[in-house]
């Protein structure tokens, strides 16, 4: 496989790259074939190289608004001449409680709690401590399972380690995954759903799975199930129609709490605030992180029901409540680009804009059905997954050739092994969501 690195200029020298071991990463074929980013404006980055490549995936899911929003840029700007750092243990600061409402307000939720964190791994494993606390508050301290789903993602804490349901992620911390975790199957059935475009019809009685694991553990061991409403890094998994409220309905009954992680459908990626606004199902914890800032600084959170957070409020008035927390929980910085990212995304119509593009993104997309190697394409909202047949040669082979020439072409794609995730930024126009179609199927073709 070739180089991108253009022939003009030398690439940097293996030895300048060798000290960041990269998250994620092929980290010794990188240094053999380095890509390195040096700017961002809206809907593009430059590469070191001086080209512009089109941001497929809105960074990882992360900056829906493009990047550079001048307002974005100013606010960050004037927060942290004024205030740089503020402790949130037993003291605050205003912005923090101002963006929590707003949050909880954006989320149709106005009496729930924002618990703000750094990142989403932070926020599972926030959520799923809140969950054990709160039924131990409750007099049910046997509750201390959590069900989470195969091909879940739920960050790389120990907590959403285990929880999450991708193998890879798993198998070498084995000894560290927490204790008490079962899991859902997921909904993933090419023979039933193939090409369905937004919510597949077969599947929703895949959520009766947890009746079984319920009469297997019984109810008084389990906590909470944790689920992403749309499974984003397994490769756009979309819930079949009916399998979420399935599922409320039987944590309902069995005093289970349903925690949805929202890290990449919170704030508009699927054309409404949040997934539950777009499935109408509500849970009673709800994860968030990523575009809350559209990614201009890390920040993460759980929502939490108000009468959740009521049971923690029991002891003397002078008692630590929860013995959790970050030193960067609600980070000025953070907050402001929070405050920031939700007037644009509110004032600028961008949650509607995504709504707008997801009908284009979604015949863009079911356009490249027979394309070479193509075997499924899955939407809702403005995301997309399309699965391609592995090399024979090995898995992750044809992803990694194909992002490969997808950047030579101008399209900054993320392949996990052999699947595409698609998710462009809201700012997108209707030409640019075309033209990123267009491409891939030039890509795949050659
Ligand atoms: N929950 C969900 C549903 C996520 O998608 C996390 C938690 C963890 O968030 P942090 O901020 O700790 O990374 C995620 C992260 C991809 C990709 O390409 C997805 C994520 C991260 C990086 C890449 O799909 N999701």
């Amino acid at each position: 496989m070739s180089s991108l690195q253009s022939a003009a200029r030398p690439g940097p020298s293996p030895e300048s790259l060798q000290s960041w071991w990269l998250p994620f990463t092929h980290n010794r074929y990188f240094q053999a074939h380095p890509q390195l980013i040096t700017a961002a404006s809206g809907a593009y980055y430059t590469l070191d190289d001086g080209r512009r490549v089109f941001d497929c995936l809105s960074g990882l899911w992360c900056t829906p608004l493009g990047h550079a929003h001048p307002n974005l840029v100013r606010a960050v700007q004037e927060q942290v001449a004024r205030l740089d750092y503020s402790p949130a243990f037993q003291i605050g600061h205003p912005a923090g409680f101002e963006l929590a409402a707003r949050i909880a307000r954006l989320a149709g939720r106005p009496q729930d709690r924002v618990f703000f964190v750094n990142s989403g791994s932070e926020a599972v494993d926030t959520a799923l401590k809140v969950a054990v606390a709160y039924h131990r508050l409750c007099g049910q301290a046997s509750r201390t399972r959590v069900i989470g789903r195969e091909r879940g993602y739920h960050g790389v804490g120990l907590g959403g380690t285990s929880v999450g349901g991708m193998s890879a992620n798993r198998r070498m911390f084995a000894p560290l995954m927490v204790p008490n975790v079962d899991h859902l199957p997921h909904t993933h059935a090419p023979q039933h759903m193939a090409y369905s475009r937004g919510q597949p019809e077969w599947g929703a009685h895949l959520a009766d799975e947890l009746e079984r694991l319920v009469a297997l553990h019984d109810a008084s061991t389990i906590a909470a199930v944790i689920v992403e409403p749309m499974q984003g890094s397994a490769g756009v998994i979309v819930p079949p129609r009916g399998y979420l409220r399935r599922l409320r309905e039987i944590c309902t009954r069995h005093g289970i709490l349903l925690i949805f992680d929202e890290v990449i459908t919170g704030f508009g990626r699927l054309g409404r605030p949040f997934a539950a606004d777009l499935f109408e199902v509500q849970p009673d914890l709800t994860t968030f992180a990523k575009a809350v800032t559209n990614g201009v600084v890390p920040l993460g959170g759980v929502l939490v029901r108000a009468a959740i957070h009521e049971a923690f409020m029991s002891g003397p008035a002078h008692a630590i409540e929860f013995f959790h927390g970050y030193t960067y929980s609600g980070h000025p910085l953070a907050v402001a680009a929070g405050l920031a990212t939700l007037d644009v995304l509110i004032g600028e119509g961008l949650i509607e804009r995504a709504a707008q593009l997801a009908p284009l993104l979604e015949s863009a997309v079911h356009g490249l059905r027979g394309a070479p190697h193509v075997t499924d394409i899955r939407n809702i909202g403005l995301s997309a997954g399309i699965d391609l047949a592995p090399d024979p040669a090995g898995a992750g082979l044809r992803g990694l050739r194909v992002f490969e020439r997808a950047l030579q072409a101008g399209l900054l794609l993320r392949c996990s092994g052999d699947t595409i995730a698609l998710a462009p930024p809201f700012i997108s126009t209707p030409q640019e969501i075309t033209a990123m179609a267009d491409g891939l199927r030039r890509c795949l073709q050659d």
